[in-house]
């Protein structure tokens, strides 16, 4: 497919593609099986500035939008899905402060966040609030020019790597939703503190850890936006960072593709290739015919959020949807292609099939997905 990409976009697509080929690959299953953090391609990231490429030119960035994310992180993606959270969870972390953030707390933040000197994470979820994200029980009570936290975070991705962290917390139980307001809070804040990193299936070269809050005292200047907009700051991120979790499936689906397409090539079963088999050939023909389907999707809701359109829930969503699922199957059908061999850690393929089962998950489960869809498709029927 041509997607008409900018000459900066394509030279950005080709530095991310070499990295992720020369850096990325070689480092990838031990981060995987050890489970260890990627300080190494952080640093191969921040040389190559991909930190920057979704942010304004006014605080360093290069002044890209949500299409550069997509493109960096479906490259990197291609290579290990794991390893290119280290970009794509920062950038979640980071929206609410670029959607919400005074002119103050962008100045102070984002030079940081812009060149990968520190990285961020988005801190919402609760252990009885995943789905249901307005039923947070984190507490931030205000007492002179501070608030105090008081609560727990799981589940968060970058989770005790990054140093800033944009957390949601109710400052008025009562009023739900609308009694929910964002903050900034950096590592080493008095009362905060880091508790059980995660042991996962997939993703391992992510950090994924709880964050715990006693008595945490915030500055009020930290606080983003007002108090009760905190669920809009969530959902106004969500809407934005969905296609860059779509992105990440997408380039997990093309790597794990790409494997299956050259592995069934050259694999010779009753005298011949197995991609010769009509019933083979199917299967790669509706693998890669949902892969550009996905592409097409992210890339076009991309290009929606970067011209200003606001209201970009649905699409989001979509792009998540179709992508997540993508990925799965695609990575399912990768492992049986390959056979046994696919079964094997030796092989690099089984990895992309535990890696793609957490787009299903995170950033709104494909059903909660669905729900957010159906809203929409009910309000414009209504209003017809
Ligand atoms: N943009 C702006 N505002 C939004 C919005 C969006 N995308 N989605 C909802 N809102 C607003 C609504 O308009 C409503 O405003 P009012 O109070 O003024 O009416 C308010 O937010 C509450 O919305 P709603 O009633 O739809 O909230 P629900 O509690 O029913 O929850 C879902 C909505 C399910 C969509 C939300 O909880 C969600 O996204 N859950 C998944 C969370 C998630 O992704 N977790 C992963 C963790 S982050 S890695």
């Amino acid at each position: 497919m041509e997607y008409f990409l900018t000459d900066e976009q394509q030279e950005l697509r080709e530095l991310a593609c070499r990295i992720a080929r020369e850096k990325v690959k070689p480092v990838r299953a031990q981060h995987d099986r050890e489970g260890t953090f990627p300080w190494d391609m952080v640093e191969v990231f921040r040389q190559a500035g991909f930190f920057g490429v979704y942010i304004p030119e006014e605080y360093g960035g290069t002044g890209g939008g949500i299409m550069e994310l997509v493109l960096v992180t479906e490259e990197l993606s291609r290579i290990c899905g794991g390893i290119a959270l280290a970009v794509a969870a920062t950038a979640l972390g980071t929206f609410p402060v670029l959607l919400s953030g005074n002119d103050e707390q962008k100045a102070r933040y984002l030079p940081d966040l812009v060149t990968g000197r520190k990285l961020a994470a988005f801190g919402l979820t609760e252990p009885d609030a995943g789905s249901d994200a307005g039923s947070i029980q984190t507490r931030a009570v205000k007492k002179g020019d501070r608030y105090i936290l008081n609560g727990l975070k799981h589940f968060i991705t970058n989770g005790s790597v990054a140093k800033i962290y944009t957390v949601i917390a109710s400052t008025d139980p009562a009023k739900g939703t609308r009694g929910a307001t964002a903050f900034i809070v950096e590592e080493g804040f008095p009362g905060f503190r880091y508790g059980k990193i995660e042991d996962k299936l997939g993703i391992r070269a992510s950090r994924t850890s709880e964050l715990i809050f006693e008595d945490c005292e915030v500055p009020e200047e930290n606080r983003l936006g007002r108090e009760g907009q905190g669920f809009i700051v969530a959902m106004r991120t969500l809407d934005r960072s969905r296609p860059g979790v779509a992105s990440q499936a997408l380039g997990i689906a093309q790597g794990a593709f790409d494997l299956a397409a050259e592995y069934t090539s050259r694999r010779i079963q009753f005298g011949k290739p197995v991609a010769s088999f009509q019933g083979v050939q199917f299967m790669l023909a509706d693998m890669a015919s949902n892969i550009e389907a996905a592409r097409a999707l992210i890339y076009s809701t991309a290009r929606m959020i970067d011209a200003g359109v606001q209201n970009v829930a649905r699409e989001s969503s979509m792009c998540k949807l179709i992508a997540a699922d993508t990925a799965m199957q695609v990575t399912t059908d990768s492992v049986q292609l390959f056979g046994g061999y696919g079964y094997m850690h030796d092989y690099p393929i089984e990895k992309f099939m535990r890696d793609a089962k957490i787009t299903q998950i995170y950033e709104g489960t494909n059903q909660i997905l669905r729900s957010v869809i159906g809203r929409h498709i009910l309000k414009e029927t209504a209003g017809r």
